[in-house]
């Protein structure tokens, strides 16, 4: 009798792996890579209020943002565990101006490209906030053992063979889908495993929780403006009023919804007119998630994984969660064009 209860997220990759007879296990192996640089930072981030890691690098990434030390960290990394992994033969990342290509004759003949935001919401790392880590795997488009170039990275989201995100917090998961279900794994430290923790996570269709920042309520669009005060309105059958939770971290705020049931949403605005969340390592992967788990993502005027992005970081409106919610939305801003 197998009382081995744990599978852990190679067995699970391993696993599933069985059921694609022509599968080669490049993208598992490509998934447990992302797995181990997980781990890595997971420490690095448990240690950051004991060490000289928090605070800024003093340098200014390419979203002229100031730069978090652990988002130095992250990058190198996730960029490391990529090529070391054979499997990826180059990396976007928000911390790199351009897409990184792999030149090693070994990993040049890799089948897939990563975008990635290695450290998201890392301006809360100085107040013990969760952050979160973002990751789209697509096919490369150009042959292997080609050069990859800017159009391997300008994909469809919904041409992802696969994305997930890590979320840093009381504790640590990675949740990921390869197109068949998102399956969630929890971060055991003392076997140093992540272990399955939620398997074929479905989001419910409605939920009572919106997630905005309302402080920029009065630069949002007629139709955003009137579902907030919907949100805000008694009625017994919606369950309205609903709740209002917002971290102020993107894989924080998804992740809650995606379990509870609720709408995040990250609307244009006076200072960010085109929406300020990033199209190809934040929005694509976690509308990716939204879907598999039954949920919707949007820009508002289509469906986010249907939008060909024009550059590695471009912004976009972003609207996510649970389906009805969703389109609820959606039917204000039709109504409020
Ligand atoms: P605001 C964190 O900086 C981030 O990129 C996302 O994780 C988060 O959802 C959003 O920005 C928060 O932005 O403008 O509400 O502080």
């Amino acid at each position: 009798m197998n009382n081995y209860k744990i599978t852990t997220l190679n067995d699970f990759i391993i696993l599933k792996q069985k059921d694609f007879p022509y599968a080669k296990g490049e993208l598992s192996s490509l998934l447990s890579h992302i797995g181990t640089a997980a781990k890595m930072v997971n420490k690095k981030i448990n240690k950051a209020g004991l060490v000289d890691i928090i605070g800024s690098s003093g340098e200014v990434n390419v979203q002229g943002e100031n730069q978090q030390k652990l988002d130095v960290y992250a990058d190198e990394m996730f960029i490391g565990s990529l090529l070391s992994s054979g499997e990826c033969c180059g990396v976007a990342t928000e911390e790199n101006e351009n897409e990184i290509v792999f030149s090693d004759s070994f990993a040049s003949k890799g089948k897939y490209i990563v975008c990635i935001d290695p450290l998201d919401g890392s301006s809360n790392i100085d107040f013990n906030v969760s952050v979160g880590t973002i990751f789209s795997i697509y096919r490369r488009l150009t042959q292997r053992g080609e050069k990859v170039n800017n159009e391997d990275f300008l994909q469809k989201g919904s041409q992802q063979v696969a994305a997930g995100y890590i979320i840093y917090g009381s504790s640590t998961m990675l949740v990921y889908s390869t197109g068949y279900g998102v399956n969630g794994f929890t971060l055991d430290p003392s076997i140093g495993e992540f272990c399955l923790s939620h398997p074929d996570i479905k989001t419910p269709e409605d939920g009572s929780i919106y997630s905005v920042n309302e402080g920029n309520y009065v630069h949002f669009p007629e139709g955003i403006k009137k579902y907030i005060k919907y949100c805000q309105e008694l009625d017994k059958e919606s369950s309205r009023p609903y709740t209002s939770r917002y971290v102020g971290s993107l894989v924080s705020d998804f992740h809650r919804n995606l379990l509870k049931g609720g709408i995040f949403l990250y609307p244009e605005n006076r200072t960010a007119p085109k929406g300020k969340l990033r199209l190809v390592y934040e929005c694509n992967p976690i509308a990716f998630i939204a879907l598999q788990a039954g949920g919707e993502a949007s820009d508002g005027n289509c469906s986010l994984l249907e939008i060909t992005p024009q550059s590695l970081h471009q912004r976009s409106p972003f609207y996510v969660g649970s389906k009805n919610m969703v389109r609820k939305l959606q039917e204000f801003l039709h109504l409020n064009r």
